[in-house]
């Protein structure tokens, strides 16, 4: 398997109730090393930037509200096929759909906020990554 990177972000819902060191325990539990992590407040331009992919649809304007409404902790997770196995921990974006044990399942509050982002695929990784991080910020 891969030692990969992946870019996480621990969202305003969860930073809010201070869930950040019980979603780190999630990560370090399957063998994700938090190679970087920094708690920051987005701009509304850094949000729209973030989530450009998805301007076109209904609920991207309420998105970029919901992840300026508090903190964010954007890290870089590193392991064995990191950007998979991050997105099986994550579960299902609904967390009604989300499999049990999950952390959407046990910690979201709603199909908008809940609670972590992880990339979808190595080019995405790459590049949200390079939105948040410089190389020398990343020590696995
Ligand atoms: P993902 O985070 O599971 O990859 P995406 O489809 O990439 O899901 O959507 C990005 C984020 O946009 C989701 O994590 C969630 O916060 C929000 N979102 C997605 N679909 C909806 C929706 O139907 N209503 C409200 N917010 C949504
Ligand atoms: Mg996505």
């Amino acid at each position: 398997m891969p030692i990969e990177r992946t870019l996480s972000i621990i969202k305003p819902d969860a930073t809010r109730r201070d869930l950040t060191g019980k979603i780190n325990t999630r990560f370090e539990e399957v063998g994700l090393r938090i190679a970087a992590q920094r708690r920051i407040h987005l701009t509304l331009d850094q949000a729209q930037g973030f989530y450009a992919v998805h301007k076109d649809r209904a609920f991207f304007d309420d998105l970029c509200k919901f992840m300026i409404s508090g903190p964010v902790v954007v890290q870089v997770l590193e392991g064995e096929n990191a950007i998979a196995k991050n997105r099986e921990i994550m579960g299902a974006t609904n967390p009604a759909n989300a499999d049990q044990g999950t952390i959407r399942k046990d910690f979201a509050e709603s199909i908008e906020a809940n609670s972590v982002h992880g990339s979808d695929s190595p080019k995405t990784a790459a590049l949200e990554i390079s939105y948040f991080f410089n190389e020398l910020d990343i020590v696995g």
